[in-house]
């Protein structure tokens, strides 16, 4: 199963890489994909780490899914002690040579509008979209015991 599921993903990356020379010859590089599990019609939430090994600056300018209406960029913060979710339609930067770890209570992906249930040891896919990189498609695995989205705080516009 999980070898199944390693090469299917390898499949996906070469296509990807064959369709995105930017990414083949790239310094954007995608690992730890993950979301909780939420419901049909909600709105879902996605980390990830993004490595950027180049000697130049690139940004995360858009992300997509099959899954979901839309995906937008946020960044949570603490503010007035209450976290608060902030959409940055500018994307996220990725400095040279830095990691930028999205996780609960800063930068994530947001899952608008689900179109099916993130269920807890399924995958689903995400186009995400470098300024200088190109796309890539990555699987974001939905992890069985993390909170759901649905506990996430409001968003505060
Ligand atoms: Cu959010």
């Amino acid at each position: 199963m999980i070898r199944r599921t390693l090469i299917l993903s390898a499949a996906a990356l070469l296509a990807a890489g064959a369709a995105q020379a930017a990414i083949a010859a790239g310094a954007v590089s995608v690992t730890d994909a993950w979301s909780r599990p939420a419901a049909q019609g909600g709105n879902g939430a996605g980390f990830l780490t993004i490595a950027n090994n180049g000697a130049a600056a690139d940004r995360l300018v858009s992300a997509a899914s099959p899954v979901a209406g839309r995906v937008e960029i946020h960044e949570s913060m603490i503010m007035d002690g209450k976290a608060m979710m902030h959409p940055r339609p500018g994307g996220a930067t990725l400095p040279a040579g830095a990691k930028v770890v999205f996780k609960p209570g800063g930068w994530h992906l947001m899952f608008i509008g689900l179109k099916q249930p993130l269920k807890a040891g399924e995958t689903f896919p995400v186009t995400l979209t470098f300024q200088k990189a190109g796309k890539v498609t990555v699987d974001f695995a939905v992890r069985a015991g993390a909170p759901a989205a649905a506990s996430a705080p409001e968003h505060k516009h």
